[in-house]
C-alpha cells in the first residue's frame, strides 16, 4: 500500500492550513472523501437524480439500480448472508436508536438487564438508558481494566439470564481498544441475550464478518469509511428484523394502506420511510470499491505502522500521558501532554495546519473513568504518511515548549 498515492485521490488534502500543507489527523471524527465517491456523488446529481422505488421511467429505475445495488455492495462488504439485512439509515446513531426503539422495546421490561461498557460512545450509551427508563429494565456495566481493555471473565459475571441485549462498541474511538466481540457474542448467546455491535470505528479500518462475529445486530455509519455524510448501516439477523416493528411511518415503507390500518412491506423497506438516501448510498457504494480496490488487511497494517511509529515517538516526550491498551489496538492516539489543555494543545497544532481532536469525544463516562476532563487525540487512515506523525510530534514539541514559556 502507498499511502503517497493514495493521498493523492484526496482533493481536500492537496490544501495548505494556516500556511503549511494540511495534515489531516481527526478520521475518526469523519474522514476525507476519495475523488471517486465526490464523483459518484455529482454522477447521480447530473446524471440520474430521480427518487427510487417509484414509476417506470429510465432515470428512475437507474436511481434504483444504484441504490439497491449499494445495498449489495454493503452486504457484501461485511458478509451479511442478505441484501435484505442491510438498511439504510442517517448514521450510526439512528441505527443504534432503530434496534433500541423497536426490539428494545418489545423485549425489555422491568426485572431485565441491559450489559454496556464504560467506554461507549453517547450513541450507543443514551439510546439504552432511554430504552430503561422506558421499560423499567436495568442498565449494568462490564468494568474496565487498568489499561482500557475487558476481561472475559467480567463479561461471563455481568452478562446473566435476565440480560436481554449486550451493546458494545467494536473499537473504541477514544482508547483504540479492539473488543473481543465473537467471545462477547458467545456468552451473550448463552444466556440468551442479543448483542448488538457498534461497528463505527471498526467497519473503516478492519474486514468486517458479521456472520463470523455471531453478532445480531451491526450498526455502521459511512461517513467515517470514506462515503458521504447523512448514511449509516442497520445490519440484523433476518429472523429479529422481520419480528421488529418500523419506528417510521409514511411514504416507501408501507404495502396496503387503508383509512384506519395499514401493512408494511417486506424487509429492508419497511425501516426506509420516505424518500430514501439516494445520493449518499451510491457515494457509500463509490467508498467501499475504493476500500476494497485497497484492501482492508494493507490499510489496517498501514495504520498499525503508523499507530506503532507515532507511539514510539511519543512515548518519548516527557510528560506525556497516552489513554488506552499498549499493544493490539486500532490506528488513534489519545493523549494529554503535561499541563496543556489539549484545546490549546489543538489550537497551537492547527496553526501549523495539523487537525487533531480535543474534547471528550461524546465518551463522558469514560473521561471520569480516566480521570480527565477532556484529551487531544489524532487518528489515522490510508492517506497518512510518517512525515504526517513526524508533524505531529514537532507540533507538540512547539506547543509544549510554547505553554512552557507562558508559565514560566
Ligand atoms: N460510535 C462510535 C464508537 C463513534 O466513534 C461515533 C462517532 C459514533 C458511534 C456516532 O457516529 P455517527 O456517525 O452516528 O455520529 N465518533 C466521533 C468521534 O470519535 N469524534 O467525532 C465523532
Amino acid at each position: 500500500m502507498n499511502a503517497h498515492q493514495i493521498r493523492e485521490q484526496f482533493p481536500i488534502l492537496k490544501q495548505h492550513v494556516n500556511g503549511h500543507p494540511l495534515v489531516y489527523l481527526d478520521s475518526a471524527a469523519t474522514s476525507q472523501k476519495p475523488s471517486s465517491v465526490i464523483q459518484a456523488v455529482t454522477d447521480y446529481y447530473e446524471g440520474y437524480n430521480a427518487n427510487v422505488h417509484r414509476g417506470v421511467h429510465t432515470l428512475g429505475s437507474k436511481a434504483t439500480d444504484a441504490y439497491e445495488g449499494a445495498r449489495d455492495k454493503v452486504a457484501q462488504f461485511i458478509n451479511a448472508e442478505f441484501s435484505s439485512q442491510i438498511i439504510f439509515t442517517r448514521g450510526a446513531t439512528s441505527a443504534i436508536n432503530l434496534v433500541a426503539s423497536s426490539y428494545g422495546v418489545s423485549v425489555c421490561g422491568p426485572g431485565d438487564e441491559i450489559v454496556l461498557t464504560p467506554m461507549e460512545h453517547h450513541s450507543n450509551l443514551i439510546p439504552w438508558q432511554q430504552l430503561a427508563k422506558k421499560t423499567g429494565a436495568t442498565l449494568k456495566y462490564i468494568p474496565l481494566q487498568d489499561d482500557g481493555t475487558i476481561d472475559l471473565k467480567d463479561v461471563e459475571a455481568t452478562i446473566t439470564d435476565q440480560t436481554k441485549i449486550v451493546a458494545m462498541v467494536y473499537v473504541s474511538n477514544v482508547l483504540g481498544t479492539i473488543n473481543p466481540m465473537e467471545q462477547v457474542a458467545e456468552i451473550a448467546h448463552r444466556h440468551g441475550a442479543k448483542l448488538v455491535v457498534d461497528g463505527s470505528q471498526s467497519t473503516p479500518h478492519i474486514a468486517v464478518d458479521v456472520q463470523q462475529l455471531d453478532c445480531d445486530f451491526y450498526a455502521l455509519s459511512g461517513h467515517k469509511m470514506c462515503g458521504p455524510t447523512g448514511i449509516g448501516v442497520l445490519y440484523g439477523k433476518k429472523d429479529l428484523l422481520e419480528q421488529m416493528e418500523p419506528i417510521e411511518f409514511g411514504g416507501e415503507m408501507i404495502d396496503h394502506v387503508d383509512l384506519f390500518d395499514s401493512t408494511w412491506k417486506e424487509l429492508p423497506w419497511k425501516f426506509e420511510g420516505g424518500t430514501p438516501l439516494i445520493a449518499e448510498a451510491v457515494g457509500l457504494s463509490a467508498a467501499i470499491d475504493f476500500l476494497n480496490d485497497i484492501g482492508m488487511d494493507a490499510i489496517h497494517q498501514h495504520e498499525m505502522q503508523l499507530a506503532h511509529y507515532a507511539m514510539e515517538k511519543m512515548t518519548k516526550m516527557d510528560g506525556i500521558e497516552i489513554y488506552g491498551p499498549k499493544t493490539e489496538r486500532s490506528g488513534l492516539i489519545t493523549f494529554n501532554l503535561a499541563d496543556v489543555h489539549p484545546h490549546d494543545l489543538a489550537t497551537v497544532v492547527d496553526a501549523y495546519g495539523i487537525a487533531i481532536r480535543a474534547g471528550h469525544h461524546c465518551c463522558q463516562p469514560l473521561m471520569r473513568w480516566l480521570n480527565v476532563s477532556s484529551t487531544a487525540r489524532a487518528s489515522f487512515y490510508m492517506y497518512n504518511t510518517e512525515d504526517d506523525v513526524d508533524r505531529l510530534i514537532e507540533g507538540l514539541v512547539k506547543a509544549k515548549e510554547y505553554f512552557s514559556d507562558a508559565i514560566g
